[in-house]
């Protein structure tokens, strides 16, 4: 049998006749060193009184309603011989560290109003509580956020739980105890943490669902106080269309590659097939081989004919399109609009530069339908009858990509170790950068340009 120590209540500070609330073990049963032996209650404080060694609890001395002050006997312990070998003397007199943090619990409630010492604890610099063990080891633990304290509530915890709940940076004043007498115990800040936790991942959600670009409130000018002004309102399309255009611009991450292609012998031979006139009196244009090529492309490069959607349960996946209809800009009195010429993988040049001329000419009369205008899986915007060198063209939501055309024109090109004069192609992709990588673009570009270089490669 191991030795029979008498464990006392110790230095309680100013204390005295204090009443036992509650007595947390039973004759026989195993405690370990910190475990909470019974809980007394100021008029202040609730302190709890932790085993100074492990061992049997051999006797309780008191019971619920006792009054109990310092050097009162509490319970005694059969200490088991290996460890623990603290006379009952000595925790009188030297209180081990577990009591010295009741006495801290019970001295900072008596100096501080409850909100301070609430705060203390759950800004884990309550150095004097539970040390700064705790924060060594657990520096990055995440905080809990704050929330106000109400000064009424006292926690009811052992050490331990004060213990674990300073680690985890938990006010444990925030907690309602499940135990008797509404003790706090392990469990409840285990749940209050996971409840938090789960508190905060919906906070987070609800905040990245209202994230709004945070911007200054657009200018309010009087222009006319400069100079004279004339106030046109925008067209229809040119409303829908700014809206669609500002979604994406805002919402795609786009990049643009540029890039140029030597057309000098495709040009050629769009020269030479027109002077025929073998084609129906169809004007065989840049664009109708362009979009020829650019299917070649698309074959090899599926992902910039493709959505990104959103499935059932909120995954985002990448629809890849089997189907080549293409989107061209059209340039209209009342803005842009976007035709789309279908299975443009089924059809020759020939009939290809048909419909880009029917459906031009529809787009500039107002007579396109809305099915004219759907179902685009690409789209390309040519300024080449225009000008320029090169742009950034916005992408057409929901596709991946768009392939911006300027004007082309002659430039000196070094080949077979001499200078040429070659009809270069300017070209400008966007593309959403979610889906489609800086090295799969230049390889596109890189590749449509090769096949615009050698329409051949268009026909393998
Ligand atoms: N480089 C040099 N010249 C070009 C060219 C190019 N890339 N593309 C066309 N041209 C020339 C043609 O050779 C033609 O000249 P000729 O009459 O001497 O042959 C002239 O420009 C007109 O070209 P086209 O009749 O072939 O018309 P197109 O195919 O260039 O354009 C269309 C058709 C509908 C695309 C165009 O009229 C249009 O509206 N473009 C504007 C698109 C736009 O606004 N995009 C911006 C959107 S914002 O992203």
């Amino acid at each position: 049998m191991g030795e029979l120590k008498t464990v006392l209540v110790p230095d309680i500070g100013d204390f005295s006749d204090v009443p036992v609330i509650e007595v947390f073990v039973q004759k026989g049963s195993q405690v370990n060193i910190e475990d909470s032996l019974v809980a007394l209650e100021s008029d202040k404080a609730t302190i709890d009184i932790p085993a100074p060694f492990s061992g049997l609890i051999r006797e309780i001395k008191v019971k619920p309603g006792d009054r109990v002050s310092e050097g009162s006997p509490i319970v005694i312990i059969e200490v088991a011989d290996v460890a623990g070998n603290i006379s009952i003397d000595s925790v009188s007199e030297k209180p081990d560290n577990a009591i010295k943090e009741v006495e801290h619990v019970a001295m900072a409630v008596s100096e501080n109003p409850p909100q301070v010492i609430a705060h203390a604890v759950q800004t884990g610099s309550a150095e004097g509580v539970i040390g700064a063990e705790a924060k060594q080891k657990y520096p990055a633990s995440p905080p809990i956020p704050s929330v106000p304290v109400d000064a009424s509530i006292k926690a009811h915890a052992g050490p331990s739980v004060r213990r674990f709940a300073c680690e985890l940076g938990v006010n444990l004043d925030l907690i309602t105890g499940s135990g008797p007498k509404h003790r706090i115990l392990k469990e409840d800040v285990q749940a209050f943490v996971k409840t938090r936790l789960s508190q905060m991942r919906m906070d987070g959600k609800r905040e990245s669902a209202d994230v709004g670009l945070d911007l200054l409130p657009w200018p309010q000018v009087d222009f006319a106080k400069y100079g004279p002004v004339e106030i046109k309102p925008l067209s229809r399309i040119k409303q829908i269309a700014g809206a669609n255009l500002h979604r994406n611009w805002v919402m795609i991450p786009h990049v643009t590659q540029f890039d140029e292609a030597d057309i000098t012998d495709l040009e050629a031979l769009r020269k030479e097939s027109n002077a025929a006139g073998k084609q129906d009196a169809v004007k065989l244009t840049l664009l109708s081989f362009l979009m020829k090529a650019l299917i070649v492309s698309l074959k090899k490069f599926p992902e910039f004919n493709a959505s990104l959607d959103k499935n059932a349960n909120g995954e985002t996946n990448l629809t890849i399109k089997r189907y080549y209809h293409i989107g061209f800009a059209v340039d209209t009195a009342n803005g842009l609009v976007v035709p789309v010429i279908r299975d443009v993988d089924q059809k020759g040049v020939v009939a290809i530069a048909r419909e880009l001329s029917e459906l031009s000419v529809q787009a500039r009369e107002g007579k396109l339908k809305l099915d004219q205008m759907q179902g685009a899986s690409f789209t390309v915007s040519s300024l080449g009858g225009i000008g320029g060198t090169a742009f950034t063209p916005i992408i057409n939501a929901p596709e991946v990509a768009i392939l911006g055309v300027s004007k082309a024109g002659y430039k000196s090109v070094y080949r077979d170790g001499r200078f040429v004069p070659r009809l270069v192609l300017p070209l400008s992709l966007s593309y959403d950068h979610r889906v489609i990588d800086g090295a799969a673009a230049a390889r596109f570009t890189s590749h449509l340009t090769e096949v615009l270089t050698d329409m051949r490669l268009a026909l393998l």
